[in-house]
């Protein structure tokens, strides 16, 4: 019998500082109706999807950081989306920024979690591949200080077994990095869910700025390809506080194609009916690890971490 997951990408328009939670999270809810009502087994959401993406601004006072972080999940004002999945009987992927009180101090990371269908969370991702800066830097409207407010996931890339199939999920940079999906595909992923928050001038560079767009659906499908897998991306759009957000959410297909795709900067639900097992066939011929992989020739070069060239013989 074929596995299906009908899936959907809740891509979000831009989230205003003053939004509050309640706000935010109502839209949330009426994104995963919209998606149930269209069939959806599943919905993925954004990073960070309860607040505007606050790393673009330094905020040294403590208490205001804080406001932005998630020190429970569900907490009191995310219950409702519990709720609501559970009510309706579908799954869910949601960013946040956590606080964590571990090791006897405080921690903060960039997660996502996986609910299924009856309410529950079944996986817990924290980010690992942090981009930006730790320090302002001169000269840039926006910021990027994900460095200063996130420390890199301590969980590494798990799966997990879900909605009848392997599921993985990462969040927005790690989907530029081949070892995001490989370490994934290596447990047989089947798919993996990631959510972004990517303005327009993030390098600074306008030659490779003006390729946002190309290089963001790239790695998607390029990661999906080469570890047979479906890929849900779900994207924060539109102009936010000023900062101009890459959108066309896409949910691709294991052969690297686009299935659907949003079309607009606004808070839109795109849907596609993906059956886990088209993934077989690549697993079972061109990207047969166990058959094709020569990881003794990959050894030597996995254990160095710089982009330097090697020494001198
Ligand atoms: N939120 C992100 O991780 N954004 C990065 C940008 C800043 C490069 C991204 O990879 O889309």
């Amino acid at each position: 019998m074929a596995r299906i997951v009908n899936a959907a990408a809740a891509q979000m328009g831009p989230i205003a500082k003053s939004e509050t939670r309640k706000d935010t999270v109502r839209r949330l809810v009426e994104m995963m109706r919209e998606a149930k009502a269209r069939g959806s087994d599943l919905v993925v959401f954004t990073e960070m999807a309860l607040t505007t993406f606050f790393p673009r601004w330094l905020i040294e006072d403590e208490a205001e950081l804080d406001s932005y972080y998630e020190t429970e999940m569900p907490g009191p004002q995310t219950q409702p989306l519990f709720d609501e999945a559970k009510k309706l009987g579908i799954g869910f992927y949601l960013g946040y920024a956590e606080l964590a009180h571990e090791d006897g101090r405080k921690r903060r990371f960039n997660t996502s979690i996986l609910v299924d269908r009856s309410g529950n969370i079944v996986g817990k991702y924290r980010k690992v591949h942090l981009p930006g800066h730790a320090e302002p830097q001169p000269g840039r409207t926006h910021q990027h200080l994900e460095k200063r407010y996130f420390e890199p996931g301590n969980f590494g890339f798990k799966v997990w077994r879900a909605f009848g199939g392997v599921m993985g999920m990462c969040i927005c940079n790690d989907r530029r990095w081949p070892e995001t999906y490989r370490v994934m595909g290596l447990q047989g992923v089947e798919m993996v869910m990631l959510g972004y928050n990517t303005p327009y001038d993030h390098t600074g560079h306008k030659d490779i700025d003006s390729l946002t767009q190309f290089h963001n659906h790239l790695s998607m499908q390029a990661g999906a390809y080469q570890n047979a897998t479906w890929v849900i991306g779900t994207a924060k759009c539109g102009v936010e506080e000023g900062s101009n957000m890459c959108a066309q959410s896409a949910i691709i297909a294991p052969s690297g194609e686009i299935i659907a795709q949003a079309v607009s900067l606004e808070d839109e639900v795109i849907t596609a009916r993906c059956d886990l097992d088209l993934g077989q066939r690549y697993r079972q011929t061109i990207f047969n690890f166990a058959k094709h992989r020569e990881p003794e020739a990959y050894r030597l070069i996995v254990e160095r971490k710089g982009a330097e060239p090697p020494p001198e013989a």
